[in-house]
């Protein structure tokens, strides 16, 4: 047994880690994907849970409720904690939660009782911990910037921009930086300028369904990097190729520090390894808008894959170097409660579909997945018909609404094609929904279950 070759006296940082499990969960989800909703809904159904005799718990199939002597819910170290009740009080206003500005974390603890005498004796309790980190989705999509350089960088970026469905909405960036003198000195008045009319291309990108929008740290207010200090944009390569040129040396210099004064923290603290992984995807926003769209999140997934280290590590990195790869992934569909049950199959090919890049890259490597659906808040009600949904709509009348199915393949949508999405609003019973979601259960399970063998 472990215990016996290392002696953990004096040193509680080691006693404590072998009387304890850890989980630790990392959400990797774009920003409005349903990320906050969904910590609501868990921590709300734990609590609920756990007063109520931990029956129907979440873990219920991993955690067996005999066991479970006592389970509270607590900050997790260097973080603020999660915000449920400010979570909790919009859904009691009919509000969906606020955009997320900052990093917040909660850990679950789960405190076992001990059946067999011996081991109550040698180990007093044994608590499995469940850690959990909400933070903005804009600082998501950054994280790929850490291995580019700035030249790099502002390539892709170009490039990017200058494919659809990101060129429609990039047209008055690309005529600012058309008629910009880059002969004046880079002042911090004229990087400002530049630097205000590249937030303006990402915001307008962002509010038109955009997914990869680079900075995203540069559309949140005063939580995050400072761009107004440190800001930079992209250059046409005929600047950027020029490492001697006065705006790629400056824009060169803000990005290192960037890349070593905002990402390398946010990577070490808000974004440091866990071993399971939930992918959550809104594909609602993509069908709304069009089958670019929906290319292009494809995209932005693929291209997030390449952040993550998977694969699961040997006994000693995981344990002593507590060092280890992700070694279960679930992609999860966010919010299918706003699609009727007859086409929940359409939904899950589409997510397939649009995670097939990014399976692609940890297919070869040990990792469990599997997709799912799941709605933290089932905000809507069945129709009359099998293929009709009742929601509440946004001056809170109560509105039938009939759907066409899915397209069979993204590839299959027409250019104009798109599917409107319900603007279901936060119904008034959202206790009882949340109470009585089941999808997170498998989920939960699936991530929890053991598959080492
Ligand atoms: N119908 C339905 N809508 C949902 C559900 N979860 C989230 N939404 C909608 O999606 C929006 C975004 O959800 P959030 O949980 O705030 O998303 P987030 O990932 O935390 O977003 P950021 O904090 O901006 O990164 C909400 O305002 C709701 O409109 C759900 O389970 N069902
Ligand atoms: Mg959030």
């Amino acid at each position: 047994m472990i215990t016996q070759w290392f002696k953990p006296a004096n040193n509680n940082h080691w006693a404590d880690w072998f009387l304890k499990e850890h989980h630790r969960f990392t959400i990797t989800g774009l920003s409005r994907s349903g990320k906050s909703t969904l910590f609501t809904s868990l921590m709300t159904m734990l609590k609920y849970r756990s007063e109520g005799g931990y029956q129907c718990l979440p873990l219920l199939e991993y955690l067996p409720a005999e066991l479970v002597e006592h389970m509270w819910v607590e900050p997790v170290d260097g973080f603020e904690m999660f915000p449920l009740e400010n979570h909790m009080q919009a859904l009691a206003e009919q509000r969906w939660p606020s955009p997320t500005e900052d990093v917040y974390g909660f850990k679950v603890v789960v405190r076992l009782r001990q059946t067999h005498g011996v081991k109550k004796h040698l180990l007093p309790y044994t608590d499995v911990v469940f850690e959990f980190i909400d933070y903005p989705g804009e600082w998501l999509t950054d994280l790929p910037m850490l291995t580019k350089s700035f030249a790099q960088w502002s390539d892709s970026a170009w490039a990017q921009q200058m494919n659809r469905p990101q060129r429609d909405y990039a047209q008055p960036w690309h005529d600012a930086v058309a008629e910009f003198d880059f002969d004046q000195p880079p002042e911090p008045d004229a990087v400002a300028a530049l630097v205000g009319q590249y937030r303006d291309y990402l915001l307008n990108a962002k509010k038109n369904g955009i997914t990869l929008l680079q900075p995203g740290s540069f559309l949140l207010g005063d939580t995050g990097f400072d761009w107004r200090a440190h800001g930079f944009t992209p250059l046409p390569s005929s600047v950027s190729s020029d490492i001697t040129h006065p705006w790629t040396k400056v824009f060169d210099k803000h990005y290192r520090y960037f890349q070593k004064h905002w990402l390398t923290p946010l990577k070490n603290k808000t974004f440091r390894q866990a071993d399971k992984q939930i992918i959550l995807i809104d594909l609602f926003e993509g069908l709304n808008h069009s089958k670019q769209h929906l290319y292009q999140l494809k995209e932005t997934l693929s291209y997030l894959a390449e952040v993550f280290s998977y694969g699961e590590s040997g006994w000693f990195s995981r344990t002593i170097l507590r060092q280890q790869g992700i070694s279960k992934v679930a992609f999860v569909a966010a919010k299918s409660d706003l699609l009727p049950a007859a086409y929940h199959d359409d939904l899950l090919r589409l997510l397939k579909q649009v995670t097939e890049g990014a399976v692609a890259r940890i297919q070869d490597k040990p990792v469990h997945y599997e997709h799912f659906l799941v709605s933290a808040l089932q905000a809507t009600d069945p129709g009359s018909t099998s293929t009709s949904l009742r929601y509440r709509g946004t001056s809170r009348q109560y509105i039938e609404a009939e759907f066409e199915p899915l397209p069979e393949a993204i590839s299959a949508m027409s250019a104009q094609e798109h599917f409107p999405v319900l603007p279901a609003q936060v119904p008034d019973d959202y206790l009882p929904r949340i109470l009585n979601g089941r999808g997170l259960d498998r989920l939960l399970q699936f991530l929890l279950g053991d598959h080492h063998e």
